[in-house]
């Protein structure tokens, strides 16, 4: 098989956001008096929407939120969030990516983002990555959260590539589900490691390149 396109989810992928959640969601437990959310919750909140990430904090506490409150929890999160993105630059780009992403560019891959995140088009902006992307596909185009695939569909939709030609590069078990719904080759990266749905599973962005030589053949 050739690929002719490679799909990189954002936040704990392509930039390092993923920690600025944790610490955002982290706040907003606290406001709340909520002590046990940890670090292992959050890798449940990895790849899901906002307002699902929002119900694992709030299973760790007996209060009751009706839906109007739920949103104006969810929405003081993503202000904390939004503003932990105020400084964020280049720095922020997981080591090697700025490499690998241009080693794909001359090999002629077409690239996109397939983010959840509402927030993509300001981190990509900020860090410098959006003009190495054809397409970005993310929170605002969606209706259906992963492992809902649409996300990955829109993103190969605007590459005009078809998704059976399309690698996912993902972190999170929601995000190898969603790209492998979607019918394209899923490749888990870091948290989604040992995640026994995905085509191949690596420890950093430095195994990426043997992936993509093994479709060069
Ligand atoms: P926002 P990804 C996801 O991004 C995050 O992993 C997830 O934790 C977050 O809830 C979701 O974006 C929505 O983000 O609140 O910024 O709209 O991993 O799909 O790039
Ligand atoms: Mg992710």
């Amino acid at each position: 098989m050739m690929i002719k396109a490679v799909i990189f989810d954002l936040d704990g992928v392509l930039v390092t956001t993923d920690e600025l959640h944790f610490a955002a969601w982290k706040r907003l437990a606290e406001e709340l008096n909520i002590t046990g959310f940890t670090r292992a919750d959050n890798v449940r909140q990895r790849g899901v929407s906002r307002m699902a990430s929002l119900e694992v904090v709030l299973e760790k506490t007996d209060k009751k939120f009706n839906e109007e409150e739920k949103l104006a929890l969810a929405e003081r999160k993503n202000a904390m969030y939004v503003k932990s993105l105020e400084s964020l630059d280049k720095s922020a780009v997981l080591d090697g990516v700025f490499d690998f992403i241009t080693y794909l560019k001359q090999k002629g891959i077409k690239l996109a983002v397939g983010s959840a995140s509402s927030n993509t088009p300001m981190i990509l902006e900020k860090t410098g990555l959006r003009k190495y992307f054809d397409a970005v596909s993310c929170g605002l185009d969606t209706q259906k959260s992963k492992p809902n695939p649409e996300v990955f569909l829109i993103a190969a939709d605007k590459l005009g590539i078809a998704p059976s030609k399309c690698v996912v590069i993902e972190d999170s078990d929601a995000g190898i589900e969603a790209a492998k719904a979607g019918g394209m080759y899923a490749v888990a990266l870091g948290e989604a490691e040992h995640n026994g749905k995905a085509d191949i599973s690596v420890s950093s962005v430095d195994s990426l390149y043997k992936v993509i030589e093994m479709f060069g053949k």
